[in-house]
């Protein structure tokens, strides 16, 4: 029975005692027990009764048993729903109700907080630790270690990732095993992995870019993967003269080149470097080829679209640009208002076409009806330039969006947050460039007229309701936001004027 995904991902390392995950200072999963460990998962799944299409919600720390969960729910039919580690129980419960998920995976400490809501919504909470240790794989330990994978289509959904949106309202983005193959494919041939490549793999494995990008593009390669827990400088730097790539946002090649000991040396047996999720500075660009011979190939996606341009392996990586669109994959730039195409060469909104673009949004289709064009083409949101060699360029951001290192974060959604503090009278949330995470959120606050406010307090307090990244690393108090004369806040002026903010 066919299922995509299981297919040409895992089918293929059934068996094979060949290296797939390197855990240094552990131990190292061969390909047949980390599939072993997915069958009895997926054979739990069953047994708690998911069903094909059913969700399983997964908010737990990187590690194996965490990848293999991805693995049991592509078996089962099962769709795959990674949250954020640093997302709130307050945040969480949002995608739990928005997703009918019928299974939530947590850690240990979350149970508290979420039981009630899964009790209310009828979902079950089960727990794994970053050890991979806990409630479901004390579940599954008797359970066998083989599984007939469930019979999917092309266009039967793998998972749902969120993404939150202008309005502040996060949407499911629906990927399908068409959508992520087709991807998987062309990466692995654009950037020639092979079974030979060993990737570090320092990032989380909640988005897109950790999950599918560097997941499935080892898996159907055949190669291994340094599998570390989070980008920590020094366990890169060890990696580096064993593994032959490295895929990362930004900040890890900022942080890699303020460290002297990062030399052309330690990086002889490396043969990609590549970056997505925020912009590269032409800077770092430059500076990272100075220093490593190696120039960055730098790609560029979206959740919605897995990976929709990439610079070439062979020709002109050019910095400051994301390359042409990916075979297969069609680009076009646009007037944001009449929907027409605009000369080569001229900034318009990037608009995606493809196998790579998602079904919709989860049981939102006036959402997906306002960005998913009658014709297939997708509106990114993000502004840029098409040149005649169809190199693109991202000038900025039709969307209200910060990107902080490498992760999202709406303004909208902060500043709904902020309103509701007590004396405060209304806010607006800018990004600031910030050394390390290329930007960072700032809050503007308006005090209600004679409040005090008390950031301390006010801190504390979004601290319950926000994750940590999109919580304003400043704060500016002012008597009256700048607006213009239709009464729409100013955020442009308030950016000139706070660009400097966290600058050393
Ligand atoms: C951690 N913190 C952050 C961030 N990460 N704050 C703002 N932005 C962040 N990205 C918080 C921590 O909670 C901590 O809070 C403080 O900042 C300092 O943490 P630090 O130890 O410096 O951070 P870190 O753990 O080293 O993490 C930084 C990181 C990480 C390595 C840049 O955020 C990361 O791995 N980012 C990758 C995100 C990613 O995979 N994006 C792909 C999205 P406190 O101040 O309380 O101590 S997918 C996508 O965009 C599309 C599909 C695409 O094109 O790829
Ligand atoms: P997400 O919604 O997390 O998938 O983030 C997707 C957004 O990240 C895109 O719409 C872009 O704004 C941004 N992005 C991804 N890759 C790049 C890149 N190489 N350069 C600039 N922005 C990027």
């Amino acid at each position: 029975m066919p299922n995509p995904l299981f297919d040409a991902l895992f089918a293929r390392h059934l068996g094979a005692d060949t290296p797939f995950l390197v855990c240094p200072g552990e131990r190292t999963w061969s390909h047949d027990e980390f599939l072993r460990l997915a069958a009895r998962f997926a054979n739990l799944l069953t047994e708690l009764g998911l069903q094909r299409g059913d969700r399983l919600a997964v908010q737990v720390d990187k590690s194996p048993e965490a990848l293999a969960v991805y693995a049991a729910c592509v078996m089962s039919g099962v769709v795959f729903l990674p949250l954020n580690t640093g997302y709130t129980p307050h945040e969480v419960e949002y995608f739990i109700s928005n997703s009918g998920a019928r299974l939530v995976l947590g850690r240990p400490q979350a149970r508290a907080a979420l039981q009630p809501t899964c009790t209310a919504l009828d979902a079950r909470f089960e727990t794994l630790e970053a050890d991979g240790t806990g409630s479901f794989p004390d579940l599954a330990a008797e359970l066998p270690e083989s599984f007939v994978p469930v019979d999917r289509g092309e266009d039967d959904l793998a998972a749902l990732l969120y993404t939150s949106g202008t309005t502040g309202l996060s949407k499911g983005a629906m990927l399908s095993h068409r959508n992520l193959l087709s991807n998987a494919r062309v990466l692995t041939e654009t950037w020639r992995f092979t079974d030979r490549d060993v990737l570090i793999h320092a990032l989380p494995i909640f988005h897109s870019h950790g999950l599918f990008v560097a997941c499935n593009v080892m898996l159907l390669a055949g190669g291994s993967m340094v599998f570390l827990p989070r980008f920590e400088l020094n366990s890169v730097m060890e990696a580096l003269p064993h593994a032959t790539a490295m895929m990362g946002v930004p900040t890890f090649y900022t942080r890699l080149l303020d460290e002297p000991g990062f030399t052309r040396e330690l990086v002889t047996g490396m043969r990609l470097f590549i970056s997505g999720s925020a912009p590269l500075l032409a800077e770092t660009h430059r500076a990272f080829e100075a220093r490593t011979g190696s120039r960055i190939l730098e790609r560029y996606g979206m959740t919605e679209t897995n990976m929709n341009t990439s610079n070439p392996y062979d020709g002109d990586r050019r910095a400051g640009t994301v390359g042409p669109a990916l075979p297969g994959v069609e680009i076009r730039v646009t007037d944001p208002d009449s929907g027409h195409e605009v000369p080569v060469g001229e900034v318009g909104m990037i608009e995606v076409r493809g196998p790579n673009v998602f079904r919709g949004y989860w049981r939102m289709p006036e959402k997906t009806a306002e960005e998913l064009r009658p014709d297939g083409f997708f509106i990114t949101g993000d502004l840029g330039t098409l040149a005649e060699d169809g190199y693109v360029t991202i000038v900025g951001r039709g969307k209200d969006l910060i990107i902080s290192g490498g992760f999202n974060i709406y303004p909208k959604e902060v500043e709904e947050v902020l309103d509701a503090e007590s004396g405060v009278l209304e806010s607006a949330v800018i990004g600031a460039p910030h050394p390390d995470f290329g930007e960072s959120v700032v809050a503007v606050l308006v005090p209600e007229p004679g409040a005090m406010l008390d950031i301390a307090t006010i801190e504390a307090e979004i601290g319950t309701r926000l994750a940590r990244f999109k919580q304003p690393r400043h704060y500016v108090i002012l008597e009256e936001l700048p607006r213009n004369s239709m009464g729409k806040v100013q955020k442009k002026l308030l950016r000139e004027q706070y660009r400097g903010i966290f600058e050393t």
